[in-house]
């Protein structure tokens, strides 16, 4: 017992020492060969962080529908507790490919204009993905502040017909 703390904290002490108060966050922008520029979330993200899949996690089935012209998301309105890993099952049960990005709604509505002008852009980062029609996938996401953030289907003209909703972290 006393040999594997000794180990841990071996490990633990040179992170903590890079990890100083004035670090700043590990997160970071690049720009896309086309102009479109989104923020990695390889790191802290001003909604959290991508989950480590050995932690225990809540899981949110959300599946992406179609009906009438109208698209969405079920269900649209997910509670979820900070600092808690998620793992959202995700399926595409409608006709066109659709995409899910989680961020800020500030994040998202921005992203979605960029959308406009680069339509063909696809998202598979730790925080979005995108799915053929009858597809599935999965996003492990950790929402590490407290608030309210957004997902939304960021082809265009998606999020406009319905294809958003929001998650309340508390
Ligand atoms: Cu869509």
């Amino acid at each position: 017992m006393k040999h594997s703390l000794i180990a841990c904290l071996m490990i633990a002490l040179p992170t903590l020492a890079l990890a100083g108060p004035g670090e700043p966050v590990h997160s970071h922008s690049h720009e896309h060969a086309d102009g479109h520029a989104h923020s990695h979330a390889s790191g802290d993200t001003p909604f959290g962080k991508p989950g480590n899949p050995r932690m225990k996690a809540q899981t949110i089935d959300l599946r992406m529908v179609e009906s009438h012209g109208a698209m969405a998301f079920e269900p649209n309105e997910i509670k979820v507790k900070k600092g808690e890993p998620v793992r959202f099952r995700l399926a595409n049960a409608g006709l066109l490919d659709h995409e899910i990005v989680i961020g800020t709604l500030e994040m998202n509505l921005k992203h979605a204009e960029e959308m406009k002008k680069n339509p063909d852009m696809e998202h598979d980062d730790p925080n979005g993905k995108r799915l053929s029609p009858g597809k599935t996938g999965e996003i492990l996401w950790r929402f590490t502040k407290a608030g309210t953030f957004d997902f939304s289907c960021l082809i265009p003209g998606h999020r406009e017909a319905g294809m958003s909703g929001k998650i309340i972290v508390k």
